[in-house]
């Protein structure tokens, strides 16, 4: 076959009701229902070419060569799609992101969802958007999220291998703001993998975590649907730290907590009791996300710079759903 390339655009999602567990390993669905918002500031952009030339993937981050299993994940995804088109040339993949890679943000969920994205199309398969964010799910079970803009829905299944993400609301539905507190540039020691898996094979509290989710997340859902900031934030910090009791209590103790990040907990439990609409969550790793919305938007930055241990703050609103940018299809 002649060469064919598809670039696409996926952004970055931060989960309020978290997903941590897998009820599947073998097609990696998740144990919990997990809510999430799509943030504009943070992308990643893929380009892949199908190229007859070629014995092998070759995949370049940010320009570096790839190889071990960040190579392998992604040449997981190509087979996944070369099977479905029915070919077997390999490909050139080229993934940017918009944010440092060394600021211990980067995500396998952008990267995830514009690598599919930018696959399906390069591949000329017509995949709707439910399709191309259950392959990504495959691949790290948040990029399936990223698909979808505004406020998206992973649920579970029993059943099948097929699970897709679903949009619950737009970003227009409601100017909810994100602020990152960065407060390392350090990789992190154990990955979400890692760290999941480890919590639900010997964790007690692990099923205790599991039950919370069935009421967090239809709560979470209400509250975006009703534009209720204070239920939303609350509900939000509770499935984080809920999530993190679980992974503390694993023997051994999984701790993504350094001191900053309890530094900007409790400038944010500070900030409501002066009035700021502001909650927290934080993820397998040591940053704070703050949710807010748009009228305290810029106090939550300031404050947040102010405290011992912080980076750097990054802003964002509500980001749209994955895109193809070009494609020669
Ligand atoms: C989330 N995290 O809902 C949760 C909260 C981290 C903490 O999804 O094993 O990289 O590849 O499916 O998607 C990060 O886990 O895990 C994650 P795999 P993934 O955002």
């Amino acid at each position: 076959m002649t060469p064919h390339s598809a670039c696409a655009r996926a952004h970055a999602n931060i989960a309020l009701a978290k997903y941590w567990g897998k009820a599947n390993a073998e097609f990696n669905l998740p144990a919990v229902p997990s809510v999430s918002l799509t943030l504009r500031a943070l992308s990643t952009t893929t380009t892949v070419t199908f190229d007859d030339t070629l014995d092998d993937d070759l995949v370049f981050v940010g320009g570096k060569r790839q190889q071990g299993r960040p190579k392998d994940r992604v040449t997981e995804m190509l087979d996944r799609v070369r099977a479905a088109a029915d070919f077997k040339t390999r490909a050139t993949v080229e993934s940017v992101n918009n944010f440092p890679t060394a600021s211990g943000l980067a995500s396998s969920a952008s990267a995830f969802a514009a690598l599919a994205l930018a696959s399906i199309s390069a591949a000329g398969l017509d995949w709707d958007s439910a399709r191309i964010s259950d392959l990504a799910r495959r691949s790290s079970a948040s990029a399936g999220r990223s698909l979808f803009g505004g406020f998206v829905r992973l649920p579970t299944s029993s059943k099948g291998s097929y699970l897709p993400s679903e949009c619950i609301a737009p970003p227009s539905h409601w100017d909810v703001r994100v602020i990152v507190a960065v407060t390392s540039l350090e990789k992190k020691a154990v990955s979400s993998t890692r760290g999941m898996n480890h919590t639900a094979a010997t964790s007690p509290y692990f099923d205790a975590w599991v039950n919370l989710c069935s009421t967090l997340a239809p709560r979470i859902e209400r509250a975006i649907l009703a534009k209720d900031i204070d239920e939303l934030g609350k509900a939000t910090e509770q499935s984080a730290l809920s999530m993190h009791a679980s992974a503390l209590a694993a023997a051994p103790g999984v701790l993504y907590f350094e001191p900053a990040t309890l530094h900007v907990l409790k400038e944010v439990w500070s900030m409501r009791s002066d009035a700021i609409k502001a909650y927290a969550t934080v993820d397998a790793g040591p940053h704070v996300k703050v949710i807010t919305t748009a009228e305290y938007a810029s106090v939550v930055v300031q404050r947040l710079q102010g405290v011992q241990g912080v980076l750097r703050t990054i802003a964002s609103k509500l980001g749209g759903p994955a895109i193809v940018i070009e494609s020669d299809r």
